[in-house]
């Protein structure tokens, strides 16, 4: 397999949309976890992202040792914690929560897992994550007592200084389950500020607001719980 963020920036340069379905270790059940990847293995899927703002102890690296065999497609740490890196995924998105001010999530989490992310085979991508406005408190907003970003000059200003602070990719999340997924202007205003590959997520519910998420600019787009709660998503976004 190519290397991720590389591929990712391939596929960003043929504007060809890449689509990442989040697992979230703690709600997903591993007896139906074959079953579910069959599914995600037959759709337009590139990429399965693990991930949750918080999960037990143990159950990302039990999914993800699950997950190996079943998959071709790239599996990704979306990690809310770093008792959420199982060395045996393909990469991790070392995400710095840049629209926040906990120095935890800006530099703390990550001077804790750098041994363990340094010794192992990961590939780790620096991710600039930024938490935007969507109408109620999301679970990242609650577990990083942070606030989200909701001035459109601070979001691109933000986006700007994670590219010039080296990071790979921008990642510009409404959180999971969010009312309102993020507005067509400030993923197509950071979209033009920025030459990293641009990822969104929270809130995407179908395959309307999926393609207006590509329109307006988004590279990538992460999906979690229209697959955890609508049965025939699969089938609706193969139409
Ligand atoms: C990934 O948090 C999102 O960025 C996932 O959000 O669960 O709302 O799809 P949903």
């Amino acid at each position: 397999m190519k290397k991720v963020l590389e591929h990712i920036k391939i596929e960003t340069r043929q504007k060809r949309k890449l689509l990442a379905v989040l697992i979230d270790p703690d709600k997903m059940d591993l007896k139906l976890l074959s079953q579910f990847i069959d599914k995600v293995n037959q759709s337009i899927i590139t990429h399965i992202f693990v991930g949750g703002s918080t999960v037990d102890r143990g159950m990302t690296q039990k999914l993800v040792s699950a997950l190996k065999p079943l998959t071709h497609l790239p599996l990704v740490l979306f990690p809310g914690d770093v008792s959420q890196i199982s060395t045996a995924a393909d990469a991790l998105l070392f995400l710095s929560l840049l629209s926040g001010r906990n120095p935890d999530y800006l530099i703390g989490k990550h001077v804790e897992a750098a041994s363990l992310l340094k010794d192992s085979a990961l590939e780790i991508i620096p991710t600039a994550y930024i938490l935007i406005e969507s109408g109620k408190e999301t679970a990242v907003q609650n577990v990083t007592k942070t606030q989200p970003l909701s001035d459109i000059s601070t979001i691109v200003n933000t986006a700007k200084a994670g590219e010039l602070l080296g990071m790979q990719l921008i990642y510009l999340e409404a959180g999971s389950g969010a009312k309102q997924p993020i507005n067509k202007k400030t993923i197509a205003l950071v979209k033009a500020t920025v030459n990293c590959p641009l990822i969104v997520g929270g809130g995407i519910r179908s395959k309307d607001a999926l393609d207006k998420a590509y329109i307006a600019g988004a590279d990538m787009v992460v999906i979690g719980t229209a697959f955890e709660q609508n049965k025939s998503f699969f089938k609706e976004l193969n139409k």
